[in-house]
């Protein structure tokens, strides 16, 4: 498979969620050095080049995918020769694909300990880490129960509902409308994240900054399942990273609303204060403010 079909995978979502999306062009990456043929630095640098363009270029907003490139990108330009850039950026994908899957596993264990064995829980989207926290519960002989959001406009929640009835966790689907009607019922809010800001500002699914305000409302506490790999230094808070705007057919066909004004933007923020349990991340239940300095302590 080529670099280019790895980035399609992406691009038109048959391969998402953060995690996921960023293993995935580690490997499109390493998919690229397997094909190369070119046989001088020059060639190598300026496909090398093409193929991270190609593969960032796919979604905007998810960091972790734009941190993985980086991860490998850096690890090549450490090393001089051809040979050693091409053994470095094997290793580098390898190394973060491995790094990654740990990682999720890890913060699994993490939301596992800190949460009520026999609790109920609403989540949106499909998040492998926020899953991989139920199916921890699960493992360890817990009955977590989950109420999971249907998640309009690519209705992602369907996929997180068949993978929790799979691995034996106790789970409800239920339209995204539905979410104040839930909230009650249950003890704390799972999602997912897509980018962490430096300040601990989160971004998610467009919906997630909803439920984070009606679980403050309601007192339910309010986690955020997130690798550190999906922090981004660069941008200071999560108002200043790009909310990526998916085509408007994702929602209705245009064609059928003569006259109407369509608009998909497929995250939102949620402000650090609103995640009043904290993050499970790789390291620990961390508060959001020191999220950053943790990224910065295992990444670099
Ligand atoms: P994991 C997804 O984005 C969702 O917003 C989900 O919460 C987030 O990525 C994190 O997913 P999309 O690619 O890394 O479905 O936890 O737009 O799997």
């Amino acid at each position: 498979m080529s670099y280019a079909t790895y980035a399609e995978d992406i691009r038109t979502m048959r391969v998402h969620g953060a995690g996921r999306i960023a293993r995935h062009a580690a490997r499109g990456l390493a998919a690229w050095e397997a094909s190369f043929r070119g046989g001088d630095e020059a060639s190598f640098a300026r496909g090398f080049k093409e193929a991270l363009r190609a593969l960032g270029e796919t979604r905007p907003t998810a960091v972790s995918l734009h941190n993985g490139l980086a991860f490998i990108e850096l690890r090549v330009a450490a090393v001089q020769g051809l040979d050693a850039k091409r053994a470095a950026l094997r290793q580098a994908a390898a190394e973060f694909e491995e790094r990654s899957k740990a990682a999720v596993a890890e913060l699994g264990r993490v939301g596992a300990r800190a949460l009520p064995s026999e609790g109920t829980f609403l989540t949106i989207c499909n998040s492998h880490a926020a899953i991989g926290v139920f199916q921890e519960m699960r493992r360890q002989g817990g009955n977590p129960r989950v109420f999971a959001l249907e998640t309009r406009p690519w209705r992602q929640g369907h996929k997180t509902a068949r993978e929790l009835a799979e691995s034996g966790v106790d789970v409800t689907l239920i339209v995204d409308n539905a979410a104040m009607s839930f909230i009650r019922r249950v003890d704390a809010v799972v999602t997912g994240c897509d980018t962490i800001a430096a300040n601990g500002d989160v971004v998610n699914k467009v919906g997630t900054s909803g439920l984070a305000l009606m679980a403050k409302e309601f007192r339910k506490p309010f986690y955020v399942a997130g690798e550190t790999y999906k922090v981004d230094l660069t941008s200071p808070t999560g108002e200043a990273r790009a909310i990526e705007e998916r085509e408007h057919k994702e929602i209705a066909d245009p064609a059928e609303f003569p006259g109407v004004r369509f608009a998909n933007p497929v995250f939102d923020v949620t402000p650090a204060s609103w995640l009043t349990g904290g993050l499970f991340t790789e390291a620990g239940l961390t508060k959001p403010q020191d999220v950053a300095a943790l990224a910065k302590k295992l990444w670099s």
